[in-house]
Parts: C-alpha cells; sequence; structure tokens
C-alpha cells in the first residue's frame, strides 16, 4: 500500500495519548473490555506487587534452564537473542510454577475475556508465551519488531518482568488501529488462508507510542492494534510473559488453516 493511502486510512484514527490507554484504577473486567475494544489496549501500571514479580521472575528463570526446557518439552523459539517458549498452559505444572500459573488462571482476566468475547465464547489464556529478549545490534526489521497485527487475533494479557523504556525493548501500539486491521484482516480471511494476510505496516506513516511500564506492569491488549517489539540496546534485556487468550471462532479457524494447509502458526 502506499504511504499516502497508509496515512489516510490510519493517522485519523490513531491516539496516541499514553494518558488516554492508562488506568491509575483497577477498571471492573467490564470496563477493561470497553477500553479495549475502543482503543486495542489498556494499560495498569505496576499492577503486580513486588513479591509475585520477584516469584514470577524465578520461575521465568527455571523455564528458561536448558535442562528444564528439555525436560518440559514445550516448543522453545530461538533467533539471535530472542528466546521464547510457548507453555501450553493445561500442561503447565502448578507445583513447578504456582506463581504463573495463578497469574494466567486470574478470575479478573477470565472475567475480561468473558465481557470481551462472551461467555463461553473463548478459551483462557491457552498459551503463555515466556519471551527473554537481549541486545538488538543493527535494529530488527523482522517479526516480532516490525509494525505488524497478528495474523490470528487474540486477547493479550502482557506483564513486563523487567523495569521496560525504549532502551530495552518497550513494546510499540498504535492505539484505534485495531478497528481498520481487523477489517483487513476479515476481508484477507475470505480469501485466503491466515498465512495469506498481509499484516505489517510502514513506519513511520503509521505512528506508535512506547509502552513504557515498571516491572509487574500488565497491559490487556486486542492483537489486530498495531503493535512491535522494541530495540534492546547492547547489555540491557526484556522479559515479559503473556497470556493469549483465543476466541473459540479463531481456534476453529486455525485449526481449519492447519488442515489445509502445512502452515505452523505464528
Ligand atoms: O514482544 C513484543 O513486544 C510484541 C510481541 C507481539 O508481536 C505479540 O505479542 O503479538
Ligand atoms: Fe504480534
Amino acid at each position: 500500500m502506499a504511504g499516502s493511502l497508509v496515512s489516510d486510512l490510519y493517522l485519523s484514527s490513531i491516539n496516541t495519548n499514553l494518558a488516554s490507554i492508562t488506568s491509575s484504577v483497577q477498571l471492573s473486567p467490564k470496563e477493561t473490555a470497553e477500553a479495549v475494544k475502543t482503543n486495542g489496549i489498556v494499560i495498569f501500571p505496576a499492577a503486580i506487587d513486588p513479591d509475585t514479580v520477584s516469584d514470577l521472575n524465578t520461575e521465568f528463570d527455571r523455564m528458561l534452564d536448558p535442562e528444564v526446557r528439555a525436560a518440559t518439552g514445550f516448543q522453545v523459539d530461538e533467533d539471535d537473542g530472542l528466546t521464547n517458549i510457548r507453555v501450553i498452559r493445561e500442561r503447565l505444572n502448578p507445583a513447578a510454577c504456582p506463581a504463573t500459573a495463578a497469574l494466567y488462571a486470574n478470575p479478573w482476566m477470565d472475567e475480561v475475556s468473558a465481557a470481551y468475547y462472551g461467555v463461553g465464547a473463548y478459551q483462557l489464556n491457552d498459551e503463555i508465551f515466556i519471551s527473554d529478549i537481549t541486545e538488538t545490534p543493527g535494529g530488527k526489521l523482522n517479526l516480532p519488531f516490525a509494525l505488524h497485527f497478528d495474523k490470528r487475533q487474540v486477547l493479550k494479557f502482557f506483564v513486563y518482568l523487567t523495569d521496560t523504556d525504549e532502551r530495552n525493548g518497550a513494546m510499540r501500539a498504535s492505539p484505534g488501529s485495531q478497528i481498520i486491521n481487523r477489517q483487513r484482516r476479515l476481508e484477507a480471511m475470505e480469501h485466503g488462508t491466515l498465512n495469506e494476510i498481509p499484516n505489517v505496516l510502514p513506519e513511520p506513516d503509521v505512528p506508535s507510542v512506547p509502552i513504557t511500564g515498571l516491572a509487574g506492569t500488565i497491559f490487556v491488549f486486542d492483537t489486530d492494534m498495531c503493535h512491535g517489539a522494541g530495540q534492546v540496546e547492547a547489555g540491557r534485556s526484556r522479559r515479559t510473559m503473556r497470556g493469549h487468550t483465543h476466541s473459540r471462532q479463531m481456534l476453529d479457524a486455525m485449526a481449519q488453516d492447519a488442515a489445509t494447509t502445512n502452515n505452523q502458526p505464528v
């Protein structure tokens, strides 16, 4: 798509005012779902208490340990400074990872998801991604660094386990862009497989804002909104966990897609 066309489509709908997507109070599940529907994202700064953050970091270390990784058998993606473990929540041992298991079985998240998708229309945090990014020398342009929307729509409960700003990979977000992207995704899904959907957006034509926050910050976002991991300076790192809540409708589309193609979900 030509740059000017992109600007026309996106500029008027993107709201980069951080205050308007940041909540100073614990919103009710319904209010949270409404905020995500309107803006694509809502941020709860340092919402997780420091002791729990410390426990989550301990469990993060354990899950990253090569021996534990091999024993649990979860899929690990590794790419030059990025390590991502795809945990299937129902196979996570709560005795080994009690804080992580409790975080992603959280009743508030369940109620947010019910308000977002409808009661019974989703699978709460069916996957948990444990993700570690170290130095990204030279700047990375591939996913998840490029500004994009996910080909498979997901409601994500994203947690920073380290203090995070533009120096160590703060996620960029384009609040408000979920409406246009959803339309583009649904149109594309009518014509082809999920993997064929063009989902990378040009920067800076499409503006974004860094989501910064102390360790324990949680943000809820719909991956139809443009987003992308930030670059990490030498000597710094970023640790995150995110719960992926899919609608049953999307899980069905993914299953159908997998049955007709050899594509791996991304
Ligand atoms: O790691 C990030 O900041 C972004 C990851 C991403 O693209 C996603 O969660 O869909
Ligand atoms: Fe993404």
